[in-house]
């Protein structure tokens, strides 16, 4: 098989389960004006918790790509990934004292404690920096492609959202998804099949973690 640009292979064959993730009811309800501010205070709160499990992920990414990468660029990605991490908790903070959401009192729900559970899973020196690196990709083209939705024209987005759909849907975080992705497919063009197998799998899993992620906040019973 052409290993090659395996990322859009595999869109291709898991478009659903995609489509399921980035076109969540939640993001239509933001897209369409409909949303409950409840669900996004929820959602807020949930993934305050989220990304702080997110940058000890990161970290481990980047410890990877120091060690196993033969193209220094790519560290640098990663890098700068941590430092947006950094601006993000502080947005998370501000965020929520709009909205009177106490972050100290979140309690994290079973979606986000088993999402959480599956990223230190992955933080393990066991796993690939092959596997590590596209499961990164996917967390974050997940949230760029939903957050996008929610831009476009047409959109009838909330005016006290736009700001952290653009966050994720801006054209900068998009660029820097590509990236993520160029890195990844080109790792996954010169891996062993035993990994290319491992890798479908955790993405196929960071897709079902991030439905379930939204589920907390719309349409869940
Ligand atoms: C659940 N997935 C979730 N939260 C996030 N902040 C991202 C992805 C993107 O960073």
């Amino acid at each position: 098989m052409e290993k090659s640009g395996m990322i859009d292979t595999w869109m291709r064959k898991h478009r659903l389960i995609y489509t399921g993730a980035t076109k969540h009811p939640f993001i239509l309800s933001i897209r369409d004006g409909t949303v409950d501010f409840e669900a996004f205070k929820t959602w807020l709160g949930q993934d305050y918790i989220f990304v702080r499990a997110f940058a000890p992920f990161v970290a481990s990414v980047l410890i990877k790509a120091w060690k196993e990468s033969d193209d220094s660029s790519e560290m640098e990605v990663i890098l700068s990934s941590m430092a947006s991490l950094n601006d993000e908790i502080a947005w998370f903070k501000s965020e929520a004292a709009k909205w009177g959401v106490q972050l100290s009192e979140v309690v994290p729900q079973k979606a986000n404690q088993d999402y959480c559970r599956f990223l230190e899973s992955l933080m393990s020196p066991d796993v690939e920096y092959t596997v590590a690196i596209t499961a990164f990709w996917a967390i974050e083209a997940v949230y760029q492609a939903s957050f996008a939705l929610c831009l476009e024209d047409g959109s009838k987005t909330p005016a006290k959202l736009r700001e952290a759909c653009r966050r994720w849907g801006n054209d900068g975080f998009g660029q820097y998804c590509n990236s993520l992705q160029k890195i990844a497919n080109r790792h996954l063009g010169k891996t062993p099949d035993d990994v290319l197998t491992k890798a479908e799998v955790t993405l196929l899993r960071v897709l079902e973690h991030e439905v379930e992620f939204w589920n907390m906040s719309h349409g869940a019973a």
